[in-house]
């Protein structure tokens, strides 16, 4: 069973109705023994009983239960420590990982020289969220969405804008409506394939649910852009192990990527390496080694003149050798316009499905979002190249160009796995279409960052 499971279990994430029945009661007995003691004579209130108490009636949000444990302490140490590991434990987690947890996260504040609580408190709530499988916490996701939306904000600005303009403008739908839409959607960076196209879908949709006004537009505008980013299913099991291949154009944050990815794996308690397969530039070598060690992952690099494919080939080698769960292959940064280098790429992926079957088990080609339409020829010759299956979008956090997102989704059929929002470590997080949908387009905005204010 998962840590959230055990979350929804013991604090009850399900219906109010459930929490209310004996069954419920009966489970929060049991789990009363369990709990260790919170730090001796320091708990507020009164002790260990008065603390689980609090947890137990608190809303079932991390953040909640955070400031509940972090009460009266300021500073990093036993006591932190051992509100920590009580948190851990009254969430059902097995002694020795919840010791594990609090041992590691003491010997980051260490590294790093942090004491006051201020100082890491959000990267705790992100690590727990990580290793509690807590993704999905609507504090995270307003955060993350807040984040989008910034980023967002003048594509944002300017498509809102020409769609009020377009659904007040418009009472009936006719011909010249839809025209509108598509200058509409060229503005916004989607390209004129793009737009024509989903001005097409736009039409079917309308069709199909017999929509004769302009303003029902709207809601179907934001299904379909939400069902453009709709990953399709596929195979995820794969034999270790687990080969990833990145790539893209110079200066996109393929590196940068590579180390949040095996940041995020590590938290995950995977075994990583990471391999060197860029070899044009030693300065290149020593930034993907700190980015390794900064992440935990063990690291692979070849000669200074290495082939870039040898050193895939006997990376792959290290990694087994390792028992590692996950090798993350970095590639220089090449113009997909250069034939010689895109052809090396080939090889490169050659190779590693040649020394292990599979693999790369994911192509992960890295998209600037503040590039414009030149992402759509990044996607086409690197998918020729070098085969790509998912795409991350990374500087989000930029002023990023939101259409292009659409356009290279749509015209390629490829899901967006990631979004880069940052430049530090836990700046990366899981694509929602919803979350990217509803920043793009400006709907739903208020209510969220609402709810993001703590507001009910
Ligand atoms: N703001 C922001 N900056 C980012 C993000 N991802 C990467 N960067 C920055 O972009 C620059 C290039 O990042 P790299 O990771 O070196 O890019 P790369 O694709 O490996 O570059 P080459 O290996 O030269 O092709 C660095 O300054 C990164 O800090 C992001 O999501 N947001
Ligand atoms: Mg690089």
């Amino acid at each position: 069973m998962g840590f959230f499971s055990a979350v929804k279990r013991i604090f009850g994430g399900g219906t109010p109705a459930d929490e209310a029945g004996g069954e419920a009661e009966a489970r929060r007995e049991k789990i009363a023994p369990a709990l260790p003691d919170a730090g001796k004579g320091n708990a507020p209130d009164g002790g260990d009983a008065a603390l689980t108490l609090r947890l137990r009636e608190a809303e079932p949000r991390l953040s909640a239960w955070l400031a509940i444990i972090l009460e009266g302490v300021d500073t990093a140490g036993e006591l932190f420590n051992a509100r920590l590991l009580f948190l851990l434990r009254a969430l059902d987690v097995p002694g020795g990982e919840a010791r594990t947890f609090v041992r590691e996260f003491d010997g980051w504040l260490a590294r790093m020289e942090y004491r006051r609580i201020e100082e890491f408190r959000s990267e705790l709530q992100y690590r727990l969220a990580l290793a509690l499988d807590l993704e999905d916490e609507e504090d995270e996701r307003n955060r993350l969405f807040l984040k989008i939306s910034e980023g967002l904000a003048r594509t944002r600005e300017h498509l809102a804008r020409r769609l009020d303009a377009l659904f007040s403008g418009h009472g009936e739908l006719d011909e010249k409506f839809w025209e509108n839409m598509e200058e509409v959607f060229i503005m916004a960076d989607m390209g004129y394939e793009t737009s024509l196209a989903l001005v097409d879908r736009l039409r079917s949709a309308a069709r199909r649910e017999g929509i004769t006004r302009a303003a029902p537009v709207r809601d179907a505008l934001r299904r379909e852009v939400e069902a453009v980013f709709a990953a399709p299913r596929r195979i995820t099991a794969v034999n270790l192990p687990e080969v990833v291949l990145m790539v893209g154009v110079n200066g996109v944050g393929k590196t940068t990527t590579i180390g949040k990815l095996a940041y995020r794996a590590r938290l995950q308690g995977k075994k990583v390496m990471i391999a060197a397969a860029d070899t044009f530039r030693a300065a290149a070598v020593e930034q993907l080694r700190i980015w390794a060690e900064r992440a935990g992952a063990l690291f692979h690099a070849g000669p200074a003149d290495a082939e870039p494919a040898a050193v895939a080939y006997e990376a792959v080698e290290a990694a087994v050798r390792a028992g590692a769960d996950v090798l993350f292959v970095d590639t220089a940064g090449r113009l997909q316009t250069k034939t010689n280098l895109m052809e090396e790429l080939t090889k490169i992926r050659q190779v590693l499905g040649k020394k292990h079957p599979g693999a790369p088990h994911r192509t992960m080609l890295v998209i600037d979002a503040t590039t414009g339409q030149n992402a759509l020829s990044q996607t086409k010759l690197f998918r020729d190249a070098s085969g790509v299956d998912e795409l991350i979008l990374t500087k989000l956090d930029g002023t990023a160009k939101g259409g292009i997102a659409i356009a290279v989704a749509m015209e390629y059929s490829l899901p967006i796995s990631f979004v880069g929002l940052g430049e530090k470590l836990e700046d990366l997080r899981p694509f929602s279409g919803a979350d990217y949908a509803a920043a793009l387009l400006g709907e739903e905005q208020e209510q969220r960052e609402i709810k993001a204010f703590g507001g009910r």
